[in-house]
């Protein structure tokens, strides 16, 4: 949010033309004036929500008083910022920066949203009569911005593991992917499609489709979005939720910030490889380049591929089937079988290069001891679990993992 305050001997202002379709015009008359005015001339900025009202109103009602000012006029202004709100949320926000204002203040005017007008200031001239102001808070951006080192592991290598082609014009999602958003995802998120949040905060209301740009590089992803969309930054990463609505997974961070992540039909879970993810991922390959961590890992929730049983040797496929069922059990909704015959160190190295965190080893001995051998990636830890521990284990760590998080 952004403030323009000017403390006026006289302010006055007429409504001249409707400059949007869903302008205020209840209760308002065709003008008003006011003297010894603070009047703040307002921009409400994509991502603004309570706090930055709260944090307006604070600051206005203390330059009122400090300027002495008797009336203070809330005047919508959509020129301080590139990156406007949508109108009816800015009205939304104005009103309640109008209601807060009127907490400290015995007389507050609002001019009304979505009209050209003319207007009348006569500014007093003293130090304090003319004051912007900035609000902001680290809202959700339109860029990841990423060294050029992680941006061309990102795009040369992990999204082409996560199962993600990207062209500057296009994303292409390759299986098992593509066919599920294809056939999943409502219609309307395919309807309006913006090349900036900016665009689509002005033309998709309800949401839609944004080519996301990778800094450096430039590369653009095409992705999901809600009305108030961002990319999660670090700090987020502790408060995210995963709720489910009308069959879209969506993920939530914060205040106000959800963005569709998944799909649930009937049997399965899945995840969509959108920015959301990618900016898990990215997050991730910072942290190990930071040596932070080592080996990279998505929280298990968060994970594409969350869990796979490795058949090795005479196993049966029958058997690594009983125990993909026990992982389902568990809550893992994307599992998988590597039936194939290659060696155990291949079939890890290969898994691992998908960041699988729960890897579960059979081999001829386990099955015939009914036991498996659970790998974790984050911890490196191996544990040998009878069949019927399965279950009960990955479940504790789903909620250890939920634990840390909130
Ligand atoms: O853009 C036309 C008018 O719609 C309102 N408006 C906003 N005001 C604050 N924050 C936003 N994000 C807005 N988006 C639209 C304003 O009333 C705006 N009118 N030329 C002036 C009035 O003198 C004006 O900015």
């Amino acid at each position: 949010m952004r403030t323009l305050q000017i403390h006026a001997k006289r302010f006055s202002y007429k409504i001249r033309e409707k400059a949007l379709d869903n302008a205020e015009d209840e209760g308002f008359g065709e003008g008003a004036s006011a003297e010894n005015a603070l009047v703040v001339f307002t921009t409400i900025e994509r991502g603004d929500g309570e706090a930055e009202v709260e944090e307006v109103a604070r600051e206005i009602c203390s330059h009122a008083s400090r300027v002495k000012a008797s009336t203070i006029v809330i005047y919508p202004y959509a020129h301080l910022s590139s990156n406007l709100e949508s109108p009816n949320r800015s009205i939304q926000l104005l009103k309640e920066l109008f209601e807060r204002t009127q907490r400290c203040a015995s007389s507050v005017m609002r001019a009304p949203f979505g009209w050209y007008k003319e207007f009348l200031i006569e500014a007093y001239g003293h130090p304090l009569a003319e004051l912007s102001r900035s609000f902001e808070r680290k809202r959700g951006k339109e860029a990841l911005r990423l060294s050029r080192k992680i941006h061309e592991k990102l795009v040369n290598d992990y999204f082409r593991r996560f199962g993600l082609d990207i062209s500057r014009e296009f994303a292409k999602f390759r299986e098992p992917w593509s066919q599920i958003i294809m056939e999943r995802v409502t219609p309307s998120h395919f309807m309006c499609t913006a090349s900036s949040l900016d665009e689509a905060a002005k033309h998709c209301e309800g949401g839609g489709n944004i080519k996301l740009s990778i800094l450096p590089g430039g590369e653009s992803l095409v992705d999901f979005f809600l009305h108030s969309h961002g990319s999660p930054c670090r700090r987020d990463f502790r408060k995210l939720k995963l709720e489910e609505s009308g069959g879209i997974i969506i993920a939530e961070y914060g205040e106000e910030i959800s963005i569709p992540v998944g799909i649930q039909t009937e049997q399965e879970k899945y995840m969509l490889l959108n920015s959301f993810i990618v900016s898990l991922i990215a997050d991730r390959l910072i942290a190990l380049e930071e040596g932070l961590e080592d080996p990279p890992s998505l929280p298990i929730e968060f994970s594409p591929y969350q869990a796979t049983v490795l058949r090795i040797g005479d196993a049966s496929e029958n058997y690594a089937r009983e125990i993909a069922q026990e992982l389902r059990k568990a809550g893992l909704a994307r599992v998988f079988i590597d039936l194939s015959q290659k060696r155990l160190g291949e079939k890890l190295r290969e898994w691992g290069m998908l960041w699988t965190p729960l890897i579960i080893v059979i081999g001829k001995k386990e099955e015939d001891t009914s036991s498996a051998v659970l790998r974790i990636r984050r911890t490196g830890v191996q544990l040998p679990l009878r069949k019927e521990e399965i279950a009960e284990h990955i479940a504790r760590l789903l909620s250890e993992e939920q634990m840390m998080r909130a």
